[in-house]
């Protein structure tokens, strides 16, 4: 496993964005909010083949952060997200960092994210193919850092 470079994580910037506003049309579409019966597969279908996506908001709602399969990111805190408010932490207010609520890994990877920046704090293992309406009232709008593991 290589972990991203810092000049990596600057030379994707923009395709981080740029899957961000696709992200935003996903989430719109009913299949993202799908019922359990319609479920796993529905809810995958929200989410890109070969990608992670983070939710701001439960029931995969609201502006997503999306991870291209394989790739790392040390700090959800370097990607800009614009108009958007971490209740808990002030440092993720206008950025991804502290903000995740739910999330979809529709990939063949297991990922695992973290409280803080760099992979510390480890919270949750993120299983292929899985997907999490809610990740609890301690532990949402906490992610920093996400890892394939
Ligand atoms: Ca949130």
């Amino acid at each position: 496993m290589t972990f991203t470079h810092p000049s990596r994580t600057l030379t994707r910037l923009p395709l981080a964005l740029g899957l961000c506003a696709l992200g935003l049309a996903a989430a719109a579409s009913p299949a993202a909010a799908a019922a359990p019966s319609a479920g796993r597969t529905a809810v995958l279908v929200g989410c890109p083949a070969d990608t992670v996506c983070l939710y701001n908001d439960k029931d995969f709602n609201g502006p997503v952060f999306m991870v291209a399969a394989g790739d790392s990111f040390p700090t959800l805190h370097a990607f800009a997200c614009p108009g958007c408010d971490s209740p808990k932490h002030g440092a993720g207010d206008g950025n991804f960092g502290d903000q995740m609520s739910a999330w979809v890994n529709n990939t063949s990877w297991t990922y695992c994210w973290y409280y803080d920046i760099d992979y510390r704090s480890y919270v949750g293992t993120m299983p292929a193919g899985q997907a999490v309406a809610w990740v609890g009232k301690r532990a949402q709008d906490e992610a920093s850092s996400i890892r394939p593991c």
